[in-house]
């Protein structure tokens, strides 16, 4: 395959096809995944976003991995929605940081059409720093998805989080077609889309393909596919879930490259607590995607200089604009 094109991409894959990779000996399965990443992209180039909270805690939804839900008691302070120029002061921070992409999260079930208004301006201000622009608010309408396009925002992230058949015991308060949902409104608003999971919810490597058959099955594959490793925060029901082994976690993120060779692979939440050696092994696996800065939405992320130490080390250069193979 010499010039692989969006015509490559498949959108057929069955679960028993997806555990047969997860499967495959280790050296084996990284082989394939860096070959089909070296196809594409620059292996030695990681796309750097920064995530702001830009509305803490408080949230109706009852995930059980989520330090923002009102029901758990996980010290977390609800907030309002920020101000714009508080906002844009933080992203012209993160640019300087090295960022490329700017990542708003708010704790909400759904965006009200109340705060439309003010989440455009923070769009339209974000965006003038000459940043790309992501948000993720929840679930949305077809009008708001409409709305927050034309404000200019870039991706809209909304995870699945896990497998069809595991996401009831992860989350009982809306439904994997809810989100959907959400997600074909974004489609149809020309916005690209952020959609990925978590690993280490207690899922079983089943699950784990499920997930990944239910992103690469879409009618088009997500630009970005964040792999989070579940932040085990004390007060939420899964802290105290048994660590997924971080190899397990590596291939997970080369079965996921393999799957959707054209997206950007985020090697997401859980860095603050990996070696060097598992992140390392992440971006031979096809990660070429990562969350810098010292905060991801409430819990700890690597600080600026251990990053840079370990790019340093790994002969890694930050990703200037996105470019999407
Ligand atoms: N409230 C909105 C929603 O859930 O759609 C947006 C923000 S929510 C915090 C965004 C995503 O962060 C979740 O879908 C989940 O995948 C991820 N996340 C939240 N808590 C996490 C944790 N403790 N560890 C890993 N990922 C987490
Ligand atoms: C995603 O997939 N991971 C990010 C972002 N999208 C919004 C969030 C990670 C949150 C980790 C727990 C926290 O810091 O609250
Ligand atoms: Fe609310 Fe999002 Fe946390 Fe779920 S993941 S509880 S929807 S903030």
């Amino acid at each position: 395959m010499d010039n692989p094109s969006a015509l490559d991409l498949r959108h057929d894959w069955s679960v028993a096809e997806v555990e047969a990779l997860f499967a495959l000996p280790f050296n084996d399965l990284i082989f394939r995944a860096q070959s089909v990443h070296r196809q594409r992209f620059d292996a030695n180039e990681v796309q750097m976003s920064t995530l702001l909270s830009i509305k803490t805690g408080g949230c109706a939804e009852d995930c059980a991995y989520c330090p923002q839900a009102a029901q758990y008691q996980t010290g977390v302070e609800a907030d309002k929605l920020m101000q714009v120029q508080a906002v844009v002061a933080a992203a012209k921070a993160a640019k300087e940081g090295g960022a490329s992409r700017y990542c708003m999260g708010a704790a909400w079930r759904e965006l009200k059409d109340r705060d439309v208004d003010a989440i455009c301006d923070i769009v339209k201000g974000v965006k003038d720093l000459g940043l790309e622009t992501c948000m993720t608010l929840g679930m949305l309408t077809e009008p708001q998805a409409g709305r927050l396009a034309e404000a200019g925002l870039d991706y809209y992230n909304h995870n699945i989080d896990t497998s069809p058949e595991y996401y009831g015991e992860i989350i009982t308060t809306r439904t994997m077609q809810d989100r959907f949902e959400t997600l074909q409104h974004v489609r149809d608003a020309g916005m690209k889309v952020c959609c990925g999971g978590i690993v280490g919810l207690g899922e079983g490597r089943r699950d784990r393909a499920g997930m990944l058959v239910t992103l690469a099955n879409m009618a088009e594959h997500p630009e970005s596919v964040p792999i989070n490793m579940l932040v085990q925060v004390k007060g939420t029901p899964l802290h105290g879930t048994a660590q997924l082994d971080p190899l397990e976690f590596v291939r997970t993120i080369a079965v996921a490259r393999i799957m959707m060779p054209a997206s950007m692979v985020r090697l997401s939440a859980g860095r603050e607590t990996m070696s060097d050696e598992v992140q390392a092994l992440s971006f031979l696996a096809g990660a070429n995607s990562i969350f810098c800065g010292p905060k991801l939405l409430t819990t700890a992320n690597p600080t600026q200089p251990k990053d840079e130490a370990l790019f340093d080390k790994l002969g890694l250069k930050p990703m200037a604009h996105t470019h999407h193979a």
